[in-house]
């Protein structure tokens, strides 16, 4: 997740309760607590030369969805295996958190050969890939002199920092400090929007008044089924979905998932599947709905006590008629009745599935309709939020123990920790960050209609970028050809900082390249993700190799050069500065009663025992003194500020409209196939893409279904070109009904390779993305793309 400063989507769960008492932690001596640096001693039996092993609980601040709790064995210095919570660890007070095969497979990301070793500094043309080694003092008086002369040049709005997420699930990180030592410095170019789940973020409010619209798992215990909508928590874990959603399974919880793509939840979790075509999610909401309200399953009570718009009768004044949700449902404005057979044809659901799965919602009590962030990464991604929020309502599954408020973008944002003290931004203006290729190109053309905030304009196109820790300047940013139009101008951007473990398709446009450390080379705390409610001490386990540092470690070199060491530093080394943001966190939450960092080093985590926390309870249970913080105070299906808005893609309504590049768009004439990516168990985005383990466990191809690849005499096996008017990859076919028809998939986070032609080999779908911008979040749509697929 980027932008996890966002911090209004975090209030989703705000007590949490620190169960492990402080004076019983206090009664334990530390040498007698199981996690102290176990030795194991078993090796040692067999050959008396060998030197014991540690085995230390740790974890990666990746941005990979979980936080699991991976113990390295460390022998010499040397990380020499890894391996998981063991049964003896396991806490009765916390969910299973072992291991992913991302986590067992650390050593090889750490210890790979190809992994950066020494500062470079570019010699060919920028993109090229050629550097030449140089030290780290040029380096940082490279980073100081350049620093000084855009800010003195363009002044300092010129710089920015760009979107870099694997290091984000730490507190700590050079891409945090980076934004500090700048702001000490004049300030920077800040960026708005979570590529992750800002489409999300912005129209739930339109509903609820707020993002945070999730439950602790702990409460859909007792749910007998749950929909999960275009969520792949098997692969993506979100922090504790597997424990929770394994243990519902066994105890007989009805798993639905709704997924162009027989995903790794469907086989492992569902009873039923239902595919159907991307950014066609809103026609089946609708059909949903109409099917509920012509049976009269709704909620009558709820939709009367706590909502607007539903019907005629309930909308707010000075609305002309028939803009209510019944009204559309029975086309009583437009004509067309939102029915399953309407659907069955802008969706391929059959409608007989349609009415089962409104009719299974509608009437199951309570249901829990859990939307993943794969639909809104697409350009209508923000009314399929919103149009799950619709159904959660009109059930009545909203504030209710076992229901699910529809969006999950309220619990996956979150931080517990403070991270480090930041001096303020003098620079106001932010952009979103897909308004960033536009920024270097020409800031001229950067309007508040694409995105632009606090400022009718932008001072200076960006000519200083810093990318730390991301592979976003070209592979993971939709529509790569054109980043790198822009990116190859060495007019434009004038430096770029990047550092990385590896050389990266995005590193290759370094001006200057940093080999960085690795999380095992540096001190830090883990933050889970989405459910999830603890910490965990990231301890620093060897020492760096080469001339790799720490992306602190240069920048103190660089504030030096600048003449400001002592008020970037604070005097602090990156272990001191871990331990003054627990200290901070402490002072923050002193009912939770946190260990002091000594203990920490002890009890190596930490776990939020928080009350089970169901969005909206209080507003349901006690409405008069917890209105919805709506303007009207309830939760709104009509949205006035939306209908004022009167922009036809995020209608006051969240109902179906054709996304571009849907299936519905004339381009599907050319290019008849919806391409849709997915994150899979093998890496986080694309790090980890050069782990050989990890390439093993599964390689780049393209799904297709038999249907499809039938009709273009494409076998198992054989090579094919997916191409559009932005770009060709070229990978392997993957013949699988595990597609739907008409839909071909890919996992995302492939490093692009492209040849002389310009055509990918590496299976990196971001050559064929659009870099359209969504309605109201002015963010991404990775996912919405039409293609052809032609045998090679
Ligand atoms: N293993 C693994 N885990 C990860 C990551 C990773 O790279 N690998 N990345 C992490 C990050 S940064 C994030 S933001 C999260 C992202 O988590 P998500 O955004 O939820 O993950 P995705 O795989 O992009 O999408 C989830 C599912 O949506 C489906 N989908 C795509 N389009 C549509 C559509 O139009 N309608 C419907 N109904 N479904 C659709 C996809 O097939 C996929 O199975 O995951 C995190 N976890
Ligand atoms: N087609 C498509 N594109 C997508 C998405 C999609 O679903 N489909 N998802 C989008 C989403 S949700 C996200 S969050 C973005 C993610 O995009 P990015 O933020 O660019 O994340 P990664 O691709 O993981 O790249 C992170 C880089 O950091 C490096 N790295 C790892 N650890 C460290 C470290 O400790 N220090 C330094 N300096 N570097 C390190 C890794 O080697 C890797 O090259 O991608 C987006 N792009
Ligand atoms: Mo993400």
């Amino acid at each position: 997740m980027t932008n996890k400063n966002n911090d209004d989507a975090c209030s989703g769960i705000s007590r949490r309760h620190f169960v492990k008492a402080t004076s019983a932690l206090a009664a334990v001596p530390f040498v007698g607590v199981k996690f102290v640096n176990a030795v194991n001693t078993t090796r040692s039996a067999a050959n008396a030369e060998a030197l014991p092993e540690r085995i230390i609980p740790t974890c990666s601040t990746f941005d990979c969805g979980g936080k699991c709790d991976i113990r390295a064995h460390v022998q010499q210095g040397v990380v020499t295996r890894i391996t998981t919570q063991p049964d003896a660890d396991l806490d009765p007070e916390m969910p299973i958190m072992r291991a992913c095969v991302r986590g067992r497979g650390y050593r090889k990301f750490v210890y790979h050969p190809d992994r950066l070793k020494y500062p470079m500094k570019r010699v060919g043309k920028r993109g090229e890939g050629k550097f030449e080694r140089i030290s780290w003092d040029e380096a940082t008086t490279l980073i100081a002199d350049n620093l000084k002369r855009t800010a003195q040049q363009y002044g300092p709005a010129s710089r920015y920092v760009h979107v870099g997420t694997a290091v984000s699930g730490g507190a700590f990180s050079g891409d945090t400090m980076v934004r500090r030592l700048l702001n000490l410095t004049g300030g920077y170019l800040q960026s708005y929007h979570s590529v992750s789940m800002g489409n999300t973020a912005a129209a739930t409010p339109y509903t609820y008044g707020t993002p945070a619209s999730g439950n602790t798992l702990d409460t859909l215990s007792d749910t007998p089924l749950v929909i999960l909508w275009g969520h792949n928590p098997t692969e993506t874990i979100f922090g504790h979905t597997n424990h929770y959603f394994q243990q519902m399974k066994q105890n007989g919880t009805r798993f639905i998932v709704v997924d162009p793509r027989y995903s790794d939840t469907a086989s492992s979790l569902a009873d039923q599947w239902i595919p159907l075509r991307p950014s066609t999610d809103n026609a089946l909401m609708d059909a949903m709905m109409f099917v509920i309200v012509s049976e009269n399953l709704h909620d009558k009570d709820f939709i009367e006590k706590y909502t607007l718009g539903f019907d005629e009768s309930s909308m707010p004044e000075g609305i002309p008629a028939n803009e209510s949700l019944v009204a559309y449902l029975m086309g009583t404005k437009d004509g067309v009745k939102k029915t399953p057979e309407w659907a069955e044809v802008i969706t391929h659901v059959p409608a007989q599935t349609i009415r089962q799965l409104a009719r299974d919602y509608a009437t199951t009590k309570p249901a829990a309709l859990i939307q993943g962030w794969g639909p809104q990464r697409h350009n209508c991604g923000e009314r399929t939020a919103r149009g799950s929020t619709l159904l959660a309502t009109i059930t009545g599954n909203v504030g209710k123990k076992g229901g699910w408020a529809g969006g999950y973008g309220g619990i996956g944002n979150r931080k517990f920790t403070t991270g480090p003290e930041m001096p303020d931004n003098p620079i106001k203006e932010k952009i979103s960050v897909m308004n960033w290729v536009q920024a270097a190109d020409d800031a001229s053309k950067v309007t508040p209609e694409d995105g632009l905030t606090d400022a009718q304009e932008l001072k200076s196109n960006i000519r200083m970028l810093f990318s730390l820790a991301g592979n976003y300047l070209a592979n993971q940013n939709p529509d790569i050809h054109q980043a790198i139009k822009v990116l190859e101008d060495e007019s434009k951007i004038e430096f770029i900082v990047a550092s990385d473990l590896y050389l990266t398709p995005s590193a290759k446009y370094a001006d200057l390249l940093l080999p960085e450390t690795s999380f095992m080379e540096r001190w830090n705390i883990g933050e889970t993700w989405g459910t999830a409610n603890y910490l965990i001490l990231s301890e620093k386990l060897i020492e760096p190799e080469f001339e790799r540092r720490s992306d602190y470690d240069w920048l103190r070199e660089v504030a030096a050069k600048l003449g400001i060491e002592k008020e970037f530093s604070l005097g602090r080394d990156e272990k001191q500065w871990i331990a003054q943001i627990w200290e901070n966190t402490r002072k923050a939450m002193p009912d939770e009663h946190l260990p002091t960092f000594d203990e920490l080093q002890v009890t190596r985590r930490h776990l939020f025992k928080g009350k089970p926390h169901i969005a909206f309870a209080d507003n349901i249970s006690d409405p008069q003194n917890n209105p919805f913080p709506t303007p009207s105070g309830k939760i709104e299906i009509f949205s006035q500020r939306l209908y004022q808005m009167d922009h036809p893609e995020i209608p006051a309504l969240s109902h179906y409209v054709p996304a571009h590049e849907g299936p519905e768009d004339k381009l599907a004439e050319k290019y008849p196939l919806q391409l849709i990516t997915w994150k899979g168990k093998n890496r986080a985005n694309s790090t980890q893409y050069a782990n050989p383990w990890l390439q093993e466990v599964q390689t780049q191809k393209l799904w297709i279904n038999p249907l499809d690849a039938q009709k273009r005499s494409i076998a198992q096996g054989d090579s094919v070109r997916i191409h559009n008017d932005r770009g060709v990859s070229q990978v392997t076919a993957e013949v699988t009904q595990r597609i739907m028809p008409g839909v071909v998939a890919m996992q995302a986070g492939a490093w692009w390779q492209p040849d002389a032609n310009g055509v990918d080999h590496g299976g990196c779908a971001n050559v064929l993305s659009s870099a359209r911008i969504t309605a109201l979040a002015k963010g991404n749509s990775h996912q919405t793309m039409l293609v052809e697929v032609a045998k090679a």
